[in-house]
């Protein structure tokens, strides 16, 4: 029999196969019933892939309240909306903005008809700039601000309860998590953003989401 062919296998490639994940199989059922394995999985294992799947999920995402939201005072308003979200604040300052800031910030917007307005409108008093944290933050933030028109923004979002505008919107959101991470290194320095553990952080997730 050994020899013949299968698909490009021999019928000895194909037991060697067979057997190697039957062997392991039972090594790995073998394995679970013996105490000290199973502890050390439990201790080593499960904490590891659980650091690291929340590393993959635990994201931050960078939010400019604008000069408009500013000059509405507005401010705590927009904030308390995305503290009472659950997101955690990892830094927080008020800062002015250039020209130079600006274009890097909407490069995708320079060539733009309105971008000289947009421009204009952005630094005409100083923003909040926010790092906001948590799991899956950027999307759930996004879902938070609403669409960019505010006109066509959903009830119960911020720019949909508090705008009327397409350009004076309120908020900006990073819209992806490759974004997020460029746009906080833009706003903010290492040393300005904190990681701590919040009180309701065992209130706000389940166990097996942190
Ligand atoms: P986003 O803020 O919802 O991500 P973007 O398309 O990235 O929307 O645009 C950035 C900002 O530029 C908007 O938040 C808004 O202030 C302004 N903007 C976008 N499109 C227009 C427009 O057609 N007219 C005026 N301002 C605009
Ligand atoms: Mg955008």
């Amino acid at each position: 029999m050994v020899g013949d062919q299968v698909e490009g296998y021999s019928i000895y490639q194909w037991w060697v196969i067979v057997y190697t994940i039957f062997s392991a199989f039972c090594d790995h059922q073998f394995l679970l019933t013996k105490r000290g394995i199973t502890d050390k999985l439990q201790r080593v294992f499960w904490p590891f892939l659980r650091t690291f799947t929340r590393s993959i999920l635990l994201e931050r995402t960078l939010i400019l309240i604008k000069p408009d939201a500013i000059q509405r005072g507005l401010m705590g308003e927009i904030a308390s909306r995305f503290e009472a979200k659950g997101l955690k604040i990892a830094g927080c300052k008020m800062m002015q903005l250039d020209n130079a800031i600006l274009d890097a910030h909407y490069v995708h917007l320079t060539d733009k008809p309105f971008y000289p307005r947009l421009q204009e409108f952005m630094s005409a008093t100083p923003v909040i700039a926010m790092c906001l944290e948590g799991f899956e933050a950027v999307d759930a933030v996004r879902e938070l601000c609403g669409v960019t028109n505010s006109r066509k923004a959903a009830p119960g979002t911020i720019r949909g309860d508090l705008g009327m505008s397409m350009q004076c919107n309120l908020v900006h959101a990073s819209d992806s998590t490759e974004s997020a991470v460029d746009e906080v290194a833009r706003f903010f320095q290492p040393n300005e953003l904190y990681s701590y553990s919040g009180a309701l952080d065992t209130v706000v997730y389940a166990d097996d989401e942190r």
